[in-house]
């Protein structure tokens, strides 16, 4: 972007920062052609810093051939990338500028057709050029005269630019990754000027939820502060947002019982976004078996009918209303060994099918456990929610005759 355009970079360059206080990825590379041209490899023909209208910028010939790179910069893994220059033809008809640079028989290269009103875009994978497109865009290569190019790859994806008009757009899976290069042919001399390369955030922000953890459980009111964070990836584009179900240190729900989901979302400055879902469980605190239950050396008399009762609590022991807990009961005779163990459940039934009862006022449960008939020893009871699938127990308790 030459002359003219400065004053417009720079007020996109402060539109640009107020949305993005993070900013961008900074420039793998740049080159304004100031000094000298240490950072590039010189591969054929001539090259030489001149001053044009009191801007210096890179004069190149020679190329041994069409598409004969003079110069290369960069890295074989550079793989996402926007390129950007501005280049003249000076003199001859081709200069060219290659990306995805492996070597001179594996890169990308674009450039002017003969006629100086097309561009042409090619692959070279091993053999000779191949053209991408069975047609030229129509593009002005007027000698004397600047172009900005603006190349953008990422993944297949090749999309060219000319004076922020877009020229190719291009899906090739060929070549991955590779430098860049400019050049022009023996015939022809080309200016090159603000060389840049800026890579492509691709990658999304890591999401870490330490709290609540995945599967977790908690009890119905307790204060769990939540414990999470994203970061964007070294020398990614930075994080821009990241939103949780709620902010890491604030409590988590856990004011009613049942499955909860935890998410979080973070998007970094390039726009790539992750999602992270968590589930977690809230309980019923469980107060124990309510008198006259006792647990065992205490000893209840066969046919006779228990009265087991209990309650619901939160995490700070504070009966709940939990009409809709749904339990059930299961009994389980001791089986005495070497380990004591529980045996199969036992048929419990209660005198004329009553069942469970709920009190709300008191908001107790109640099941009359019917004795008669079983055999003398130690039980384990235990207590399933089917509303929250929580379990509690065993609650041992010995029978005798
Ligand atoms: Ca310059
Ligand atoms: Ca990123």
């Amino acid at each position: 972007m030459k002359k003219t355009t400065i004053l417009m970079v720079a007020v996109l360059v402060v539109f640009a920062m107020a949305v993005s206080p993070a900013g961008a990825i900074p420039p793998e590379f740049y080159d304004p052609f100031d000094a000298d041209l240490s950072q590039w490899t010189h591969i054929s023909g001539t090259w030489a810093i001149v001053n044009d209208g009191g801007d210096n910028v890179c004069s190149i010939s020679g190329g041994s051939y069409v598409g004969g790179v003079v110069a290369t910069v960069g890295s074989e893994t550079w793989s996402d990338y926007t390129l950007e220059f501005d280049v003249k033809k000076v003199a001859g008809s081709y200069f060219n500028v290659v990306f995805r640079y492996k070597d001179s028989s594996h890169h990308y290269l674009l450039e002017p057709s003969s006629d100086a009103i097309h561009i042409a875009l090619f692959k070279k994978v091993g053999g000779g050029y191949i053209e991408l497109t069975s047609s030229r865009p129509l593009q002005n290569t007027t000698a004397g005269t600047w172009y900005h190019y603006k190349i953008v790859v990422q993944g297949s994806s090749i999309k060219v630019y000319v004076g922020g008009t877009l020229k190719f757009d291009i899906v090739d899976n060929s070549l991955p990754a590779g430098k860049i290069g400019i050049g022009a042919y023996s015939d022809s001399v080309a200016y090159f000027d603000d060389v840049s390369i800026v890579s492509i955030d691709t990658t999304p922000p890591v999401i870490t939820i330490a709290t609540p953890a995945d599967g977790a459980v908690y009890i119905l009111n307790q204060v769990v502060p939540a414990d999470w964070s994203a970061a964007d990836e070294a020398g990614g584009s930075g994080l821009a947002s990241a939103t949780g179900t709620v902010p890491s240190g604030d409590p988590i729900d856990t004011a009613t019982v049942g499955e909860k989901t935890f998410t979080v979302t973070a998007t970094d400055n390039a726009g790539n976004s992750d999602t992270k879902t968590i589930t977690y469980y809230v309980h019923y605190g469980f107060n124990g078996l309510l008198s006259p239950y006792q647990a065992w050396p205490k000893a209840f008399k066969i046919n006779s009918s228990i009265p087991l009762k209990w309650q619901y609590t939160d995490a700070d022991g504070n009966v709940v209303d939990s009409s809709a807990a749904n339990p059930s009961i299961d009994i389980k005779p001791w089986v005495l060994g070497d380990v004591p163990s529980y045996g199969d459940p036992i048929v419990v039934d209660d005198p004329g099918s009553s069942g469970l009862r709920y009190d709300t006022l008191t908001m107790t449960w109640q099941f009359n456990w019917q004795t008669k008939g079983l055999t003398a020893g130690i039980y384990g009871i235990w207590i399933t929610s089917g509303q929250t699938g929580q379990t509690d127990g065993p609650f041992d308790i010995q029978l005798r005759k």
